[in-house]
This record gives C-alpha cells, structure tokens and sequence, in this order.
C-alpha cells in the first residue's frame, strides 16, 4: 500500500536546495521516490502511509531548511 503526495516547498533557490530537499525526503523511512521540482517548488513523493505521513515529510523539508505546505 503506497501513497502519494505533493507538497509546496518554498525558500528553493538553486539546484543543491533542490537535491537538498530530495535527499531529506528519500531519507525517512517508509518513502519510497521523491522527486522535487525546483522551478514548480513542489515534491511529489510516494510513502508507505503504515510508515509515514504527509506531516512527517513536511517536517523533514523544513529540518533542512525549507518551508513546505501539503498540497494533495
Ligand atoms: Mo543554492 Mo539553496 O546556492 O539554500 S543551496 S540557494
């Protein structure tokens, strides 16, 4: 069972923010691909939701540096 969801992530400004936020996001346990689109200023990310959740994501982006809003 695997869930999707985007989030907005804001204070992006060049490629290493991006990949960034990628790796924080590929890092928590039970999220299985994240892709962040930096011109978009969003991540998709698909996460086993018995494991995670769009919180903790959230949570994630911003220990790195970043604000994110969930969006779907
Ligand atoms: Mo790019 Mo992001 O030089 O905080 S890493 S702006």
């Amino acid at each position: 069972n695997i869930a999707e969801c985007r989030l907005q992530i804001k204070g992006m400004a060049c490629t290493s923010c991006s990949e960034s936020v990628e790796r924080s996001l590929l890092m928590v346990d039970g999220v299985k691909k994240a892709v962040v689109g930096l011109a978009l200023e969003e991540a998709k990310v698909h996460y086993d939701p018995n494991i995670t959740s769009p919180d903790q994501l959230r949570e994630a982006i911003e220990d790195v540096g970043f604000g994110a809003d969930l969006i779907s």
